[in-house]
């Protein structure tokens, strides 16, 4: 029996590799599931789940990385130890098309500055989002998405390539190709300096437009700016193309 450790902060890929490992195919393999040490939600809602716990990979021995064949970072919200990427197989599903826009929030990113988003799939060095590619797939920004719809396809791809492509990313069955250059990385920093409006700044309609699009997502509160008082107050952006218009 071939042991598979995932390392997931991500619900819905959570689930849906669940449901995928049910299949005949995977029956010689047992996957170990963890979540981050500091996932403050996935601690309140997994406390004492046996199938699913907290890890630390940096504070663990190499006599636990060696039990495990490869090992799969489906959006894990901690870096992977020199320890760990060194010496074993690490694979990564990143919500973005490498080497554009890696580290956070990759399609916030790709609305503002027009670089690909989409979805990569690669085996993992010790920088962020890094490494030689297995396989990406391009999403299209439409100018009526907000983060939110982005996200959705994102997600959606991602499981879509995970059924596709799970039996071959466990046995090493793929092709690699180097990243064809470094590109660029944003960081959590990055992200919550750009929500804050800085109301004297000029900006064009379209800039406004994509800065306002970026920065809705559904479940959050994003962009802001603050009152007299210094309280945030919350923008978004609702977008809505006309219906029956072209394709
Ligand atoms: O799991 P994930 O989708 O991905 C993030 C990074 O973007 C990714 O590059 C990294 N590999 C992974 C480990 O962590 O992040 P999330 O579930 O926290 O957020 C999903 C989306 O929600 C995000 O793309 C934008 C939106 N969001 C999230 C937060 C926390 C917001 O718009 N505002 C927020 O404050």
């Amino acid at each position: 029996m071939k042991k598979i450790c995932v390392i997931t902060d991500n619900e819905f890929l959570y689930g849906k590799l669940k449901r995928i490992i049910e299949g005949a195919e995977y029956s010689g393999y047992q996957f170990d599931f963890y979540y981050s040490e500091n996932n403050k939600a996935f601690q309140n809602k997994y406390k004492g789940c046996e199938s699913f716990q907290p890890i630390n990979l940096k504070a663990m021995e190499d006599s636990f990385y060696r039990q495990y064949h490869v090992f799969l970072s489906l959006h894990c919200k901690q870096m992977f130890p020199e320890k760990l990427v060194g010496c074993y197989r690490c694979i990564n599903v990143h919500p973005g098309y490498n080497p554009y826009n890696r580290g956070w929030f990759p399609q916030v990113f790709s609305i503002l500055n027009k670089k690909p988003a989409g979805v990569t799939i690669h085996e993992m060095d010790r920088e962020l989002d890094h490494g030689p590619v297995i396989c990406q797939e391009y999403i299209e920004i439409q100018p009526y998405d907000t983060s939110w719809d982005v996200y959705q396809r994102i997600q959606q791809k991602e499981a879509d390539m995970l059924e596709v492509y799970l039996a071959n990313l466990l046995e090493g069955n793929y092709n690699r190709s180097a990243m064809p250059m470094e590109g660029n990385v944003n960081s959590k920093a990055d992200f919550e300096k750009l929500c804050k409006i800085d109301l004297g700044r000029a900006a064009t309609y379209g800039e406004v437009i994509d800065f306002l699009r970026a920065t809705t997502f559904d479940a959050y509160d994003n962009a802001y700016f603050l009152d007299q008082d210094g309280n945030r107050v919350y923008v978004s952006i609702s977008l809505k193309r006309e219906a029956g218009s072209g394709k």
